[in-house]
């Protein structure tokens, strides 16, 4: 999607400077007995997916702002999704969303990606919207819903995922439900817990062998008295109770605010539950901004227990990353290409800890030292690492920067006429 020729030009104005401030960073770390180009390596290594529904502006129950020239569809979604790679290099893989990214020969989508060099992440299923033409509504649930045509309306559709997964090469199903109520007394937790598991185990059965079920929480909204799967203790009990190929994605705002969420990481991972993420930001609830944009070290400490797993070799470990970020204030290929880098810099720095130190000072009870020990690698600047990762992957060293010297929104617009309702998520 992006003109080589350019990019050369552009990377060659910064080229200098990034080697310069490389190998800085390489004197500073060798310093403290790290070897740079063993983490540039792990630093190419990392990648995160980026959601299809992220290429589109999303907006709030309130009011949706339409970005010139928008993706209206899956292919110009995979177009965009293609930039934000060719930028950043790490986000091959794209999550797409169903019956968002539906046509009626998946087998185009799959040609479409191929021809980018993109592939296809986790397939989400969307059971929180009636669908036109739907026999029963999703008003008072989906999978948990007290009629069970609606229920089964709502295990269909997420088989049919599985069957539009196959064909563009996926291999894991996420299910999230907005399924709660709004009223104390409205439903019986129990019940409405049994019915959902119900449901589930029917489509955990529709799995293809090779494939694997991952379970999303979320505290609250669209039901904003109590949610089916409000948290990682409904989501583990649930993953629990599937099975072995079933496991429990955190999404980083579907928290309380102040909730430990690497420590609930560190749960999953020690009961071979961790699915994976969906990295975003927020302040007060599901907000979906920019990854790393109000709390790197929170990102930052994740990583650590991520790390911390890999290192002592933890069991059934193999997370997968995405982002899941959709706002309505800035162009999504910038805050995708950002989030994505910002995702990688929590990953790079956290290889940074000293992982022997820091169990010292843990055993010896040294909290001091043991935070500073983590503030050490946190607080190490590792931008040269990833421009150099990118530079080296054949991507931008100043992506933005580069994207902007585009103008690739108003090259599109005449190709992509604005469009008051655009498939492209949500709305
Ligand atoms: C729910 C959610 C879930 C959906 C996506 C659109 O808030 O995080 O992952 O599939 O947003
Ligand atoms: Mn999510
Ligand atoms: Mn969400």
């Amino acid at each position: 999607m992006i003109d080589k020729s350019k990019l050369a030009e552009a990377n060659a104005a910064h080229a200098d400077n990034l080697q310069h401030d490389y190998d800085a960073l390489g004197a500073h770390l060798a310093r403290r007995g790290v070897d740079i180009a063993d983490v540039l390596e792990k630093a190419c290594e990392f990648a995160v997916a980026v959601p299809s529904w992220g290429a589109g502006t999303g907006g709030t129950r309130f009011a949706r702002f339409p970005g010139k020239s928008e993706p209206r569809n899956i292919f110009e979604k995979l177009e965009d999704c293609a930039v934000i790679n060719d930028l950043v290099c790490i986000t091959g893989e794209v999550s797409p969303h169903f019956p968002w990214d539906v046509v009626e020969d998946m087998g185009e989508v799959k040609a479409a990606a191929d021809s980018h060099g993109l592939t296809f992440g986790p397939v989400n299923s969307n059971t929180f919207q009636d669908q036109v033409g739907q026999a029963h509504s999703y008003k008072y649930g989906s999978l948990s819903h007290s009629d069970k045509s609606t229920r089964d309306q709502a295990v269909a559709h997420n088989i049919d995922c599985i069957e539009w997964g196959k064909a563009i090469g996926s291999d894991v199903l996420t299910v999230w439900v907005g399924d709660g109520s709004n009223f104390a007394g409205q439903s019986n937790f129990t019940r409405q817990f049994e019915r959902y598991l119900t449901s589930m185990e029917d489509i955990y059965k529709a799995l293809p062998g090779d494939w694997r079920m991952f379970i999303e929480h979320k505290m609250f909204e669209p039901s904003f008295y109590s949610t089916v799967i409000q948290d990682w203790g409904s989501n583990i009990l649930a993953a629990q109770h599937l099975g072995d190929r079933c496991f429990s994605l955190v999404d980083l705002g579907h928290h309380a605010p102040n909730v430990n969420i690497e420590m609930i990481v560190a749960r999953l991972i020690q009961f071979e539950k961790l699915a994976g993420f969906h990295f975003n930001d927020s302040k007060y609830g599901d907000d979906d901004l920019d990854s790393g944009s109000l709390h790197p070290f929170q990102q930052f400490l994740i990583f650590n227990e991520l790390i911390d797993a890999e290192h002592r070799g933890a069991k059934n470990f193999r997370p997968e990353y995405m982002l899941d970020q959709s706002h309505n204030m800035t162009d999504p290929i910038e805050s995708l290409a950002t989030s994505a880098v910002a995702v990688q810099r929590s990953y790079v720095q956290a290889l940074l800890i000293n992982r022997t130190e820091l169990e010292g000072y843990q055993d010896d009870n040294d909290a001091m030292m043991a935070s500073q020990c983590l503030k050490r690698a946190y607080q190490t600047d590792v931008t040269p690492i990833l421009s150099m990762a990118r530079f080296k992957a054949g991507g931008a060293i100043d992506p933005v920067g580069f994207y902007r010297s585009l103008n690739y929104r108003d090259t599109l617009e005449t190709k992509r006429p604005a469009s008051a309702n655009p498939s492209s998520g949500i709305v």
